[in-house]
């Protein structure tokens, strides 16, 4: 703390919203990156906080011995090494629930697009092609009849099954453990609901146990009627699998908000005619934006106000010790 005010390191970029909230109560101070060598002397002896959006490694919380706690933008924090932080003392919160209906809205909407090729169809009618070439072309497939497994049921992953529902399509899940009091068929396994289902939608979070798990195994699984919707996290999917399935039709389409190395994303997926790709909107409104960016500073102000932050994650459950 500096004249009784908790100092809160910004690594990077910011939501500007956070930027402007973040004086009223706090010191912020600024550097370029979450990079251990830009950290002063002065910034390592009195930074009590930081907020983030991106990555925050081991190295980076260890070169901070006052630091309390990392209020990290966004529900996933795949990019905070939270292990380390639990293991050091230090809070992570995250912004669950306040994205979950954007982020279900995103999903929906990438796969009508994916499978009846909306985006494409405006691509014909803007280039003057409805004029000059007639109808656009039927899309091959078509949402109706098909069979629709989740992989992940959480927040979002519900969130997405309830509009699912009424769309009259059936709706499986696979997640490790079973949710209580729903009609939804559950699979124990991956490749197992991958076998039964033609629609696969990927809402976990980014972690070791879900890594590539969307594997060539499992897409052969979905089959050639099969199409793929990532709104979780790129490493999710092996996506030199997923190329490779696309292009030899083991699966028909993908529609992909995430990917494994953003913002780039691998010639191969550009050019193939059966992907539908977005640039990692799932929550990019400006209202959920700005929801998620008061979320980051509730939970500072709570930390630092009454020693409890508001949505802390499982691996730091923990209250501020007071000194
Ligand atoms: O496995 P469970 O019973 O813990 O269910 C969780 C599931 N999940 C997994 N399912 C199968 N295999 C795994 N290795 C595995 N790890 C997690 O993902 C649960 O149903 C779901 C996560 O739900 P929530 O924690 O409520 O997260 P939320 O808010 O739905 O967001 C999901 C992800 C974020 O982490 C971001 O990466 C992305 O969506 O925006």
């Amino acid at each position: 703390m500096s004249n009784g005010r908790p100092r809160i390191l910004v690594p990077g970029r910011m939501s500007q919203r956070v930027l402007d909230r973040l004086p009223k109560t706090f010191e912020p101070v600024f550097i370029a990156a979450a990079d251990p060598e830009l950290v002063t002397a002065d910034l390592a002896s009195s930074v009590s906080g930081i907020a983030v959006q991106g990555k925050i490694p081991a190295g980076f919380i260890d070169a901070f011995p006052k630091l309390e706690i990392i209020a990290s933008f966004g529900v996933g924090y795949d990019g905070v090494d939270a292990g380390h932080a639990a293991k050091r003392g230090v809070a992570v919160t995250n912004t669950p629930d306040v994205l979950t209906d954007e982020v279900a809205d995103t999903a929906i909407a990438l796969l009508l697009n994916t499978v009846r090729r909306f985006p494409v169809a405006e691509q014909w009618l803007r280039q003057g092609r409805w004029v000059k070439d007639g109808a656009f072309a039927l899309s091959p497939l078509t949402l109706r009849g098909r069979t629709v497994g989740l992989y992940g049921l959480g927040r979002i992953g519900l969130a997405i099954a309830k509009r699912l529902e009424a769309f009259g399509v059936s709706i499986a899940y696979h997640t490790r453990t079973p949710r209580e009091g729903l009609a939804y068929t559950h699979y124990p396994t991956l490749k197992g609901m991958a076998e039964a289902v033609d629609t696969m939608i990927v809402i976990v979070p980014g972690t070791d146990s879900t890594r590539k798990t969307v594997n060539a195994e499992v897409l052969e699984a979905l089959g050639p009627q099969g199409v793929l919707i990532n709104v979780g996290r790129g490493t999710t999917v092996d996506e030199a699998a997923l190329t490779d399935a696309l292009q030899r039709g083991v699966i028909a389409a993908a529609g992909l908000d995430v990917f494994e190395n953003e913002p780039h994303v691998p010639e191969a997926l550009l050019v193939l005619p059966n992907t539908s790709l977005l640039p990692h909107v799932g929550s990019a409104s400006q209202a959920t934006r700005n929801a998620m960016a008061d979320l980051v500073v509730d939970n500072l102000v709570a930390w630092f106000e009454t020693g409890a932050a508001l949505t802390p994650v499982p691996e730091t459950p923990f209250k501020r010790k007071t000194a």
